[in-house]
Formats: C-alpha cells, sequence, structure tokens
C-alpha cells in the first residue's frame, strides 16, 4: 500500500506541472474567471477524502458572456480552411503527449483511476486528435447524378457553432475529446460542463489546448463551465445557442436533458447507461475468456458505461470456468491505485457505496448467491477513501429487476444458459444497449451473436471483452443508452449541418419530376 507521502508528492508533483493551484477558476471563456467573492466548490480525492482544491463557479452572467465569446470566436475558426484546423489539432494533440503522465495521474488522484488506466484515458485524447487531422482532409459530401440536363446535384458539410459538451466523472476527458476535437476540426466550437467530480481534470485539458490556440496566435475555441448546483447543465440544455448537445451519463438525467433539447428542436448525442454482458459458451477459449471477463467487470472498479456487469454463461461451464473466476475476484487487489500491484481502486463517493451495498442486497433477496465480495473496506491509511470488494454473485430468479438496472460498481451477476436462443433472450432483456460480447471459437455461434437476433446493442465485441473500445469505430448503444455516435467511422456528420446544393448551369429552367409551368407561355398581360 503506498504511503501518505507518496499521494502528498504525486499531487505536489501533478499539481506543479499541469499549473494547478489550491484556489482554482471552473469558467473559462478566453479568460479564467476571476476566483474572489464567487462561489467555490471543493474536490476531493476517492483514494482517502483528502481535499485536493477549491474551484470558483461562474453565475449566469458569466455563462452569457462565455457564450457570447463562442460565437465571436466560431466566426473566425469556421472560416479557417479545414486542413488548416487540421494542423492546429496536431498540434494540440503532440501537447497532450507531453502531459500524458501528468494528466493520467490526476485522472488518478481525481477519480481514483490507476495510472495505467488514466494514461490510457489520455492516450484516447492523443488517438482521437489523429483522427481529426486525417478527418481534416476528408469532410466528403457525395455527389448525386442530376435528373435535370445541366444541374449538379451535391452534398457539403458546414459547422453547427457552439457545439456542447457534458461528460461523466469516469472519463473525465476522454468522451471531451471525442466530442470536442472531432466537433472542432469541422469547424465548430465546444463549450464543456465536466462532471463536478471531475473539474481538475477539465480545468488542466482547457488549459493545455487554449494554450496552444494562443500560441497559434487563434482565438480560444474551448470554453469551460464547471457546474456549482447543476444551473449550468439546465441552461445547456434549454439554449438555443447551442444546437447541439452531447450528453454522457445516467439514463434518468440522459432523458431530461433530451426533452429540453427536443423542446427547443435541438439535437442530442446521447451516451448513457449500459448493463453490458458477456456470453461465455463452451466453445470458448476459456484463458481469453477470463481475461476478457475480468477486465471488462473490475477495470475502473465497475466504473464504466462499458462495464460487464452479466455473465451469461453455458451450463456446462459452471464447474471449470466459475471457480477460476472466482479466485480471480479473491486475489484481485483493491485500493490505493497509485500502489503498482493495484487493479481495483475506489469508488467515486460515499453514496456509490451506498449503491453498492442495496444492489447487492436486492440481489440477495431476489434469490441470488455471492461467491465472492460483498463487502465495504476500510484501508489503513485510506479511511476516506471509498473501497468495496468486487463482488460475484449468482443464481438470480430470471425476472430479476436487480439485474435490469446498471449499479456504478463492480458488481457482476452470472446467469446461465442450456441454449444459444436463451443466451441472446437473457442477453437483451434489458433496457439498456451499449456493449456486448461473445466468447467463443465457434463460427456458428460468432456469426448468430452478429446477426439480427444476436447482440441488440450499438458495440458487439468476438473474443473481446465489452469494455476498452478503440477510437476508431464509433461509439454509442442503442434502447435507452440513448442511440447517439461519438468517436471515430463517421460520427463526425452529427456536428454538421448537411446542405444539398443543386446548381443550374443550362440556359433553361427544367424542373423536377418533370413538371411544367410556364409563365410566359401567352406573353404576359
Ligand atoms: C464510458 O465509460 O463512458 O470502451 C466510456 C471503453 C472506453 C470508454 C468508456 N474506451 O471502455
Amino acid at each position: 500500500m503506498s504511503s501518505g507521502s507518496d499521494f502528498k508528492s504525486v499531487k505536489e508533483r501533478v499539481f506543479g506541472e499541469l499549473g494547478l493551484y489550491r484556489q482554482l477558476s471552473g469558467l473559462y471563456d478566453g479568460q479564467w474567471l476571476a476566483g474572489e467573492g464567487r462561489r467555490h466548490v471543493s474536490a476531493y480525492s476517492p483514494i482517502n477524502g483528502e481535499w485536493l482544491a477549491d474551484v470558483a463557479v461562474g453565475d449566469e452572467e458569466d455563462y452569457d458572456r462565455m457564450m457570447e465569446r463562442a460565437w465571436l470566436a466560431f466566426g473566425e475558426w469556421s472560416k479557417v480552411p479545414a486542413p488548416k484546423r487540421g494542423e492546429v489539432i496536431r498540434a494540440i494533440g503532440d501537447r497532450l503527449r507531453a502531459y500524458l503522465d501528468s494528466l493520467g495521474l490526476l485522472i488518478s488522484l481525481e477519480v481514483g483511476k490507476t495510472p495505467v488506466e488514466g494514461k490510457g484515458e489520455v492516450q484516447e485524447m492523443i488517438d482521437i486528435g489523429d483522427f481529426a487531422v486525417g478527418l481534416s482532409r476528408q469532410l466528403y459530401g457525395s455527389t448525386m447524378a442530376s435528373e435535370r440536363p445541366d444541374h449538379r446535384l451535391y452534398e457539403q458539410w458546414h459547422p453547427l457553432g457552439a457545439v456542447g459538451v457534458i461528460t461523466a466523472f469516469n472519463f473525465p476527458c476522454a468522451p471531451w475529446s471525442w466530442n470536442a476535437l472531432i466537433a472542432a476540426v469541422i469547424g465548430n466550437v465546444v463549450v464543456w460542463k465536466p462532471s463536478p467530480d471531475a473539474a481538475l481534470t477539465a480545468i488542466a485539458t482547457t488549459n493545455i489546448v487554449n494554450e496552444v490556440l494562443d500560441e497559434e496566435g487563434l482565438p480560444p475555441l474551448f470554453f469551460l463551465a464547471v457546474d456549482g448546483a447543476g444551473e449550468i447543465g439546465r441552461r445547456m440544455s434549454e439554449d438555443p445557442r447551442l444546437p447541439l448537445l452531447s450528453f454522457t451519463g445516467s439514463v434518468q438525467t440522459g432523458k431530461e436533458v433530451a426533452a429540453k433539447a427536443a423542446a427547443r428542436l435541438g439535437r442530442t448525442v446521447l451516451e448513457l447507461g449500459g448493463n453490458n454482458a458477456a456470453i461465455v459458451t463452451p466453445d470458448a477459449d476459456l484463458d481469453i475468456a477470463l481475461k476478457g471477463v475480468a477486465f471488462g467487470a473490475l477495470a475502473t472498479a465497475g466504473q464504466r458505461c462499458t462495464t460487464t456487469r452479466r455473465l451469461i454463461l453455458h451450463e456446462s461451464l459452471y464447474d471449470s470456468f466459475l471457480p477460476r473466476l472466482v479466485d480471480v475476484y479473491k486475489e484481485a487487489r483493491v485500493g490505493d491505485p497509485l500502489d503498482p500491484g493495484v487493479l481495483v481502486g475506489p469508488l467515486i463517493r460515499r453514496d456509490a457505496v451506498g449503491s453498492y451495498c442495496s444492489a447487492i442486497d436486492r440481489a440477495i433477496g431476489e434469490g441470488a448467491r455471492v461467491l465472492a465480495g460483498n463487502s465495504v473496506l476500510t484501508l489503513d491509511g485510506l479511511e476516506g477513501g471509498n473501497y468495496v470488494q468486487p463482488t460475484l454473485m449468482e443464481g438470480m430468479r430470471a425476472d430479476s429487476q436487480v439485474i435490469c438496472e446498471e449499479t456504478f460498481a463492480p458488481i457482476l451477476y452470472v446467469v446461465g444458459y442450456r441454449d444459444l436462443d436463451e443466451a441472446f433472450a437473457i442477453h437483451n432483456r434489458v433496457p439498456q444497449g451499449l456493449s456486448s460480447a461473445i466468447f467463443s471459437n465457434n463460427l456458428r455461434e460468432v456469426e448468430a451473436f452478429l446477426s439480427v437476433v444476436g447482440s441488440d446493442c450499438g458495440l458487439a465485441n468476438v473474443n473481446t471483452g465489452t469494455a476498452g473500445a478503440e477510437i476508431g469505430g464509433a461509439f454509442g448503444g442503442e434502447k435507452e443508452t440513448g442511440g447517439g455516435r461519438e468517436s471515430g467511422s463517421d460520427a463526425w456528420k452529427a456536428y454538421a449541418r448537411r446542405q444539398t446544393v443543386t446548381i443550374n448551369y443550362g440556359r433553361d429552367l427544367p424542373l423536377s419530376q418533370g413538371l411544367t409551368f410556364d409563365v410566359d407561355q401567352d406573353g404576359g398581360g
């Protein structure tokens, strides 16, 4: 276990390298808002409960000024040719590379991820930056054959203006970058409201990216507003100055955001809850399956949208696979994520520990048996941290309610199946539809899983777990996950408005569908 002084020295170093102070500003409108006389929110580390910093938050007036400046910046930025915008994003990516270690460690301090996972998240920002640079020369529109002579018909894609991005604590910066760097390369500017539990990472990231813009003589493009009491989130949902709002978070809040945005006919990209399952069949490579299920269920202490929450296990594997998984659960080290060898860090807040306990109690009430875990841990020197033992449960009732819910904690429910149709029925029974996995070397099983009667999720993985998507694919899910897509593939189109252009370069005016409309038939009046 790492000593308290490790925490302090890591904090000193990381805060120094990232230019963070004890008093920080949470509003960036091109300049950092001065903190004096403002309301503050405090950041504490889930590792040990220690205070990290105070953050000044803006009010309604500050928010309005930020939106005005965002639109002014849009006027300038949208006129820069897209490949030039790509060059700017490349410089941003290079700068993020220089901060890979310190930003990764800040994520550990602030939300309790292991440094490997913290850096992995910064790597996702770097990767999507590279993707955006390539995209800057590939914002293709289609050309269609016109039915009229001497006519040209094609599509072009324009930026929307200011794009709002609301992110969750569990990935403090990667989802911002999937939205922000793609939106920016198209010519948009971005207004970010991070989770109040991950404000410091957002402040550090905003600092880094705007510093590059400043050096390039460009206006600030990446605006930030840390929320004090939910006001800014509400304003953003209702604000017509944000034609698109990308929201990552719970199903419940996502429904509220979507309803408010829809009321003004604004667009949304929603990445809401997941309740992801891995199916392990008798034809699986069990070593691969074990690792894939363990990573999916335990990484980030079960606090990913893509976390494996259900294991759909063929009944013939109960005696071979399950004992091995129980061993993994018993041996996985829980503790200070800064300590090498620790796999599972803390939960974000005390109330998340409460949700963990109540989900387990309800599952037991619904007939489940605990195979491993079910304990809240108080660790020496880390009494203020929120630690729980990862929990493996089995024997749920078929109509269990708790299994249909996403509990943001390391709890994995094992459900048995006899044939593949039954496995798919169990798999698709939950209301969420983000990620899914099958472990099998049987071509027929795999193809059935990928067919229309198989996984109903946005992400379908074969012989790799539900978590850990690459940025190159479109990321998001179906049903209550919200239907949004972010990151790679053609997800960029969500941040652009499509314009269908028709040009007549002839000496006549032929009408579509062969219509005639002869206004000068009789030579007029
Ligand atoms: C999330 O939990 O909201 O696929 C994002 C993964 C990560 C992203 C998770 N690349 O697990």
